[in-house]
């Protein structure tokens, strides 16, 4: 049997595979490969599950991935989009750091404008520890339009458009030290939260470690998002004091919590560390108490308290509601969290919080409805040290599920079905909150951080794939140096046994967290609307080069050269310039054919332009040194690729 007759009798394939497989002796690995299944399982050496598990991850060519996978390239400061269920490397997205495929931060005004946003401290910053990528939601859902992504490191938020992958603005939190509980977004996108990681003053000052008390702050921003503008607006967003305890991860009420956003904060032990010193190190003294906080703030009453006058101070530019006026207007809450909390999460219905703690081998379940009679009778067992009301544990929870060593993050699979990882086993464990039991544990190698599964934390999740974010990939992949890859592993989670199916290296950065998305709720552009499209202002541009009227004009010591590419020639070829002269090119690439590319390089000048078709770029730089300059096209464009060229000619 061929399996070209197997399709067409309609027999799966697995299934016969396996047949075969269960037919033969141990394969030795080498020998012939016809086109037979079961000779080339058996010469492969593969069993039936990997049979299987190659059949549900191969998308043919010509055919596409149903899901796609946006995530964090750690520190490489990037986004990536891998597809499901190939988990073939579709895309990486600059962000915050220069990538020159894509002219990101390589001579194009526009991407020197976004990056020159993320400065701090005037000084700019070329690279960012991204954490977690939120995609934009509507009523709950991913509405594929949106992309936000933290900045752990110099805290920031990036806000990609989903409709060309480019990333169009990055705002900075001067407060902050570090963030951590970023980006998770509000049902609508009304908010992007972003929350900080290391305590530190709030106004940027200096304050000796003796008053960490006194003078360190967490806080927590609120990001208005403007959808129709597609930018984040500064006016309208506001901030949160917090004390100085260390917050971790984030997630918005929906549903019937909807309106309200729960952070972990840890280190309430308000550890200084100083091992150096005899002091306990940091992960002692924050590890001493056995119980943390969930934060529980009601952003919706937030943001009216914030709007009026006298109940802010302004700290570096920013609105801050103090903590003290949080506690008046009922704003802020804590409810007890055990040990070393890790991961908040909402669960699609809105109805509960899941909270595991790295150190106790539970998940605690929080009751949103219990949570609101503990506030409103006041069911408090006391306050912390900067007066925040703690409610009363006991009188909170649904219960405690015994998942194992290291839980750390939750995601959702519908229907009360729930996935944590477990980072000391390393396995991830499937359970189901409603019944509160274990169902079923599966290894996974090693280290594992976050997992995606489909929609996963949106309220109606798919539960078809789920992807283990592994920090560590020893003796899965080729060696390749002692810096190893990551690993992302994709598991089949539909069936009433989880399949590993795939294992993905990842050999960008130290991704932590990524999203799935259906790929059809994406309305992706594949050119630009018009010729001569400004793909930052997503709007025509305000002087592109455009087809027929290609020229050189010098005003002053500005020489401005209106130039277009189209396969395979830039027009003007010739560009004379005298040394000292500023020189603007004006460069579109009239292109619209899907894919058409050209690339827009200077020799010497660390300048390399991507241009997409339609899409209109200015380039800036100034001729400082005499010289005959060839520019070309990066892109292998055409049979006369090598011909699209031309000479930047500095007189001395
Ligand atoms: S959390 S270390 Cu996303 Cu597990 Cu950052
Ligand atoms: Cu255009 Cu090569």
């Amino acid at each position: 049997m061929r399996d070209r007759k197997l399709y067409r009798v309609g027999i799966p394939l697995a299934v016969v595979a396996g047949a075969f497989l269960l037919a033969m002796s141990c394969a030795d690995g080498g020998g012939q490969v016809s086109g037979d299944v079961g000779d080339i399982a058996q010469a492969r050496g593969l069993s039936q599950a990997d049979v299987t598990a190659a059949l549900k991850t191969y998308v043919p060519t010509g055919k596409m991935d149903e899901y796609l996978l946006f995530s964090s390239a750690g520190h490489g400061g990037q986004v990536l989009v891998i597809g499901v269920p190939s988990m073939r490397l579709l895309k990486v997205i600059g962000v915050f750091t220069p990538e020159p495929w894509q002219g990101w931060g390589y001579g194009a005004e526009d991407t020197h404008l976004v990056l020159a946003e993320g400065e701090m401290n005037n000084r700019p910053i070329t690279w960012a520890d991204t954490h977690h990528p939120a995609l934009s939601e509507t009523d709950g859902d991913y509405d594929g339009q949106y992309l936000f992504i933290n900045d752990k490191a110099n805290p920031r938020i990036a806000v990609i458009d989903l409709r060309d992958f480019e990333t169009k603005q990055i705002v900075t939190d001067p407060l902050m030290a570090s963030n951590h509980g970023g980006a998770f977004v509000t049902p609508n996108t009304e908010y992007v939260i972003e929350a900080a990681q290391y305590a530190a003053p709030l106004d940027g000052s200096y304050a000796p470690l003796s008053e960490y008390e006194e003078k360190y702050r967490g806080a927590i921003t609120f990001w208005k998002f403007d959808r129709d503008a597609g930018r984040l607006d500064l006016d309208q967003t506001f901030v949160i004091e917090l004390p100085p305890y260390w917050q971790d991860l984030s997630d918005a009420g929906k549903g019937p919590s909807f309106g309200w956003a729960f952070l972990n904060s840890f280190c309430s032990e308000m550890a200084t560390g100083g091992i150096e010193s005899g002091n306990p190190p940091f992960e002692a003294g924050c590890s001493a108490n056995d119980m943390d906080y969930l934060a529980i703030v009601n952003w919706q009453a937030a943001a009216e308290v914030a709007a009026q006058p006298g109940k802010t101070v302004q700290i570096q530019g920013r609105r801050v509601i103090p903590i003290q006026t949080a506690v008046e207007e009922g704003l802020l809450y804590f409810a007890p969290e055990p040990k070393s909390p890790h991961g908040a999460d909402v669960t699609p219905d809105g109805t509960q919080i899941i909270v595991s703690g790295k150190l106790d081998p539970h998940a605690t379940i929080y009751s949103w409805e219990k949570i609101q009679q503990a506030i409103a009778n006041q069911d408090f067992s006391g306050t912390d040290d900067f007066g925040i009301p703690i409610l009363n544990f006991d009188a909170i929870i649904d219960g405690q599920v015994e998942l194992g060593l290291g839980p750390l993050h939750t995601q959702f699979a519908g229907n009360g079905v729930a996935f944590t990882s477990l980072f000391l086993e390393p396995s991830v464990v499937k359970w189901n909150y409603e019944q509160m039991q274990v169902i079923e544990k599966l290894p996974v190698h090693y280290n594992v951080g976050h997992l995606a599964a489909a929609e996963g934390d949106t309220k109606s999740p798919d539960g078809n794939y789920l992807v283990s974010l592994n920090k560590w990939s020893l003796d899965r992949f080729t060696p390749v140096g002692p810096l190893l890859p990551q690993n992302f592993q994709l598991i089949d989670v539909a069936g009433p046994q989880m399949q590993l199916l795939y294992d993905s290296p990842i050999g960008i950065g130290e991704p932590h967290y990524a999203q799935m998305i259906k790929a059809d709720k994406l309305n992706v552009w594949q050119t630009y609307p018009e010729i001569g499209f400004d793909p930052r202002r997503m709007a025509p541009a305000e002087d592109p080069a455009m087809p027929g009227e290609e020229r050189i004009e010098r005003r002053g010591n500005e020489v401005h050269v209106y130039m277009t590419a189209i396969r395979s020639h830039f027009t003007p070829e010739h560009i004379e310039v005298n040394q000292g002269d500023n020189v603007v090119i004006h460069l579109t690439n009239v292109e619209q054919a899907l894919d058409a590319t050209h690339g827009f390089a200077v020799d010497k000048h660390n300048i390399n332009v991507s241009i997409e078709p339609g899409e209109s770029q200015v380039i800036r730089f100034t001729a400082d040194q005499a010289g005959v300059f060839p520019y070309y096209c990066t892109e292998f464009c055409s049979a006369l690729h090598l011909e699209m060229v031309g000479y930047l000619l500095v007189k001395p």
